[in-house]
């Protein structure tokens, strides 16, 4: 016998989506953590924080999350990652191949979608086709969340677009919007800090930088990824990716201690 579906229909679905959304939405209006971009650093950031307890979202303006990490470069889609950071790869059991000794090679969708389950798995939560338009900046100065708008919205005319953002609260911010550090750019506009955009390619210099680079830039802000190469003028690596795994890890562990520390004040 075929087995039927259940008896289920339109007015149910559009309220199981709708109320369901609303519910996280409401939830997640104020969170421990908001991480603004869902690229490799952003995703590895978020699960190390969900995974010790933390309540963290991940804006992301397009509708898939993962960023650059689909593809490795010029639309070819393996990704390599250089030693030591094959330990991310083992841990999240992602297949991979030693091509020469130091450098590994996995397939980009594998390794994007291995990444992307495990920080579902741990709990983070996403607000894709969602687009970061502002901080909030509190008690002198401090990052206290984000202003977001509908993606689509950003792509009408000027004339038709009079829709205002809506805000999100959170103790930490992180910036892991990859090359265009967008959320530090918003402290730029406001003379609040000073970028010196990412330097020329040398791969070799780069990933290590990156790592001892991660770190807070504002009070409440960390920057991660290549975000970061852009904050402090260091050079650009290339398409390989342990140091967006490892930068997110390393900020994921300062935010666990900014987050004591803020837990300490209040
Ligand atoms: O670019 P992306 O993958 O950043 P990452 O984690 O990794 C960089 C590498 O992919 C690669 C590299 C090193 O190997 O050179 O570029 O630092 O992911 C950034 C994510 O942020 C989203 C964007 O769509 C992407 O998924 N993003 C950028 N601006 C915004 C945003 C914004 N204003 N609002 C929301 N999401």
């Amino acid at each position: 016998m075929v087995e039927k579906f259940s008896p289920v229909g339109e007015k149910e679905v559009t309220r199981a989506i709708a109320s369901e959304f609303v519910t996280q939405f409401l939830e997640y209006v104020e969170s421990d953590c908001i991480i603004v971009g869902g690229g490799p650093s952003g995703l590895m950031a978020g699960r190390n924080l969900a995974r010790a307890g933390k309540k963290v979202l991940i804006v992301e303006r397009n509708n898939y999350i993962g960023g650059g990490f689909w593809i490795g470069g010029y639309l070819m889609n393996k990704v390599t990652i250089r030693h030591p950071a094959e330990r991310v790869l083992d841990e999240l059991g992602i297949p991979y191949k030693e091509v020469t000794p130091g450098l590994l090679v996995a397939d980009g969708p594998h390794a994007c979608s291995k990444l992307i389950a495990s920080a579902c798995d741990s709990g983070v939560k996403f607000a894709n086709m969602t687009i970061f338009d502002d901080l909030v900046l509190k008690e002198d100065g401090r990052v206290a969340g984000v202003v977001i708008n509908w993606t689509p919205i950003s792509a009408l005319p000027r004339e038709i677009t009079c829709v205002d953002p809506v805000a999100l609260e959170s103790t930490i911010v992180m910036d892991a919007t990859g090359h265009d550090a967008q959320v530090v750019r918003k402290l730029e506009e406001r003379g609040l800090i000073k970028t010196k955009g990412f330097g020329a390619m040398w791969v070799e210099r780069s990933e290590d930088l990156v790592i001892e680079y991660t770190g807070e830039v504002h009070p409440g802000l960390i920057v991660i990824g290549m975000a970061v190469t852009t904050v402090y003028g260091l050079p650009r690596m290339g398409p390989t990716f342990g140091a967006m795994l490892l930068s997110g890890e390393v900020g994921a562990e300062i935010a666990l201690e900014k987050l004591h520390e803020r837990a300490k004040v209040k």
